[in-house]
């Protein structure tokens, strides 16, 4: 037991998750929003928000932040955030430039026939990769709705090309400590093809366009019942996992919290990391972040209730016997190896996750300390005035 808190408290000590700034904004579905008074509307408000997190977690110092979401000014917002940040106890994180809302962007961003577009495209990313600078934050993260509806409207060849040459530009752009990492996702917005639809298509561009350049793996972004612990470890081999997007899903990108539907596949990308981490004698340089937004659960209840979930699971794949779990495969003893695996999975690390809160000042409960602080009693009476009617996206 000694020793499942210590492996425990050694895990935690290791393991940060960054927050979405985003995740505190209301959100919905394309049928509507269902607002809630507490939800931040400005970038003061998502820090603070995340800063409560942080404060009852100790495990979330960053925050990703949406370029035209939380900088709208670009330059102009670096003062006030980084201000707003250092208040409210947490960090600038991953800079994510925004090429879906625009409406130049119809016909695609970096894919965009339009050279115009295009060039005002990869001018926005090099832009946030010098807010990234004047923020001191390191990762560059890249999503693209680009794609197409229809079949024979795109030449799908000549947009991998354009993507290539976009991101070798951007990379260009990186000061020596920057990264620039490359998300992809299979459908949505685009329903017949998306330019980087998967890890091969995301691994190939990030390989051309520079050494600083890597993939990001959204958990919510592959087909139902793919295999995603071998995407990573597959990622690992080549030295190109860059971070997560954490959610999970039942259907499709659902965003919904990481854990809820399938905690094992989480335990066994954590095993993944860890697994090779132990072969490798050395940490993967791997960055954690949430991407989820909720639309039922209050958000900053839903995100605390994240953060514990993604901790419990890391600490249960630290639990994992890999010398005990080696011999057994190269023994090709089925059963002992998988029970590696399961063995650590149903090894209740509750009790080791109070020690190693205790230990480090925060909450027992952070759920249970969030709703008995008074925060959300005080920002819903702040911001509740201010709290647009439920919109609608078919009007
Ligand atoms: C996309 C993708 C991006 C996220 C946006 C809001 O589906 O997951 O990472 O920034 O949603
Ligand atoms: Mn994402
Ligand atoms: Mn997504």
């Amino acid at each position: 037991m000694g020793d499942l808190t210590a492996v425990v408290a050694a895990a935690l000590d290791r393991f940060q998750i960054e927050l979405p700034s985003w995740g505190f904004a209301n959100t919905g579905t394309r049928f509507g929003k269902f607002v809630q008074a507490a939800a931040a509307t400005t970038i003061d408000e998502k820090l603070a928000d995340a800063g409560q997190v942080h404060a009852l977690t100790g495990a979330c110092p960053t925050v990703a932040l949406h370029a035209l979401w939380d900088l709208p000014r670009g330059a102009a917002d670096v003062d006030r955030v980084r201000t707003a940040a250092a208040e409210a106890g947490v960090r600038p994180g991953a800079i994510n430039p925004n090429l879906f809302e625009r409406q130049q962007y119809a016909h695609g961003s970096f894919g965009n026939p339009d050279p115009m577009v295009r060039d005002g495209a990869i001018a926005h990313c090099v832009d946030c990769a010098r807010l990234g600078q004047a923020l001191g934050s390191r990762d560059l993260s890249l999503w693209f709705a680009d794609g197409s509806n229809y079949p024979g409207t795109a030449n799908i060849r000549a947009r991998k090309r354009l993507f290539a040459e976009g991101l070798a530009a951007v990379h260009a752009s990186l000061s020596p400590t920057q990264r620039l990492l490359v998300e992809y996702k299979p459908f949505e917005p685009a329903f017949y093809h998306t330019d980087i639809a998967d890890w091969g298509m995301a691994l190939l561009l990030a390989r051309e366009a520079g050494a600083q350049a890597k993939v990001l793996v959204d958990t919510g972004h592959h087909y139902v019942s793919q295999n995603i612990e071998q995407i990573i470890a597959w990622l690992l081999d080549e030295q190109m996992l860059g971070g997560f997007h954490f959610n999970d899903r039942r259907y499709a990108d659902d965003d919904l919290t990481l854990g809820s539907i399938d905690p094992y596949q989480v335990f066994r990308i954590f095993h993944e990391i860890g697994f090779y981490e132990w072969q490798a004698g050395s940490r993967a340089d791997i960055a954690y972040v949430i991407d989820q937004g909720h639309n039922l659960k209050g958000t900053i209840e839903a995100m605390i209730q994240t953060v514990a979930i993604a901790q419990a699971l890391f600490a249960k794949a630290a639990l994992v016997d890999f010398g005990r779990l080696s011999d057994a495969q190269r023994e090709a003893d089925l059963v002992r190896a998988e029970s590696c695996l399961q063995d650590a999975f149903a090894t209740d690390v509750r009790p080791a996750i109070v020690e190693w809160r205790r230990a480090r000042g925060v909450p027992d409960d952070p759920i249970q300390a969030f709703r008995t602080s008074g925060y959300l009693e005080r920002v819903t009476r702040e911001r509740s005035g201010r709290v647009a009617p439920a919109p609608s996206s078919f009007v």
